[in-house]
């Protein structure tokens, strides 16, 4: 099992999620809500207006998201989806959980007494370096003012 970060086109409600929901891919639990320790630059960039989360602490804003533990066999159908590791990487991060929904009791699934959890997330480190001066988003909506829309792969 694996705790992953999700503040992309993977949330609910976001053109992707679907695969998260997909038994035939493996297991996903939705456990809560947190938001990066760190900032990061969330950016939207390319011709399909994918959100990327700039490998760059300290930089940008902290970033909401949505936290899944997952199985083996959706960590590496993941992977997979997110191009890991040409375009996305998969790195530790610290979210602060604001809302919690996930098992209680044992300490493994339980936030730490500061309100942090270590989860992976899919962030990248090879872009493009004028994508650090596109606007920084702190909650991606693919349907935003920002006027972005994501493009689907099945569109592409
Ligand atoms: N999918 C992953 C990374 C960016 C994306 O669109 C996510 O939702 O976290």
């Amino acid at each position: 099992m694996a705790r992953v970060f999700i503040y992309g086109t993977l949330k609910r409600g976001q053109p992707n999620h679907k695969v998260l929901l997909d038994g035939a891919n493996g297991r996903a639990a939705f456990q809560g809500r947190g938001r990066t320790v760190e900032p990061y630059p969330l950016v939207i960039a390319g011709e399909h207006n994918i959100p990327w989360l700039l490998n760059l602490p300290g930089q940008g804003r902290r970033v909401a998201g949505e936290i899944y533990v997952v199985d083996e066999q959706m960590l590496s159908f993941l992977d997979e989806f997110e191009g890991c590791p040409d375009m996305y990487q998969r790195t530790p991060v610290r979210v602060t959980v604001l809302e919690w929904e996930g098992r209680q009791g044992t300490p493994e699934e339980m936030p730490a007494t500061d309100g942090t959890l270590q989860c992976f997330v899919y962030s990248t480190a090879s872009y493009a370096p004028e994508w650090v001066r596109l606007p920084h988003h702190d909650s991606y909506d693919s349907r935003g003012e920002h006027g972005l829309p994501y493009n689907p792969r099945e569109n592409r």
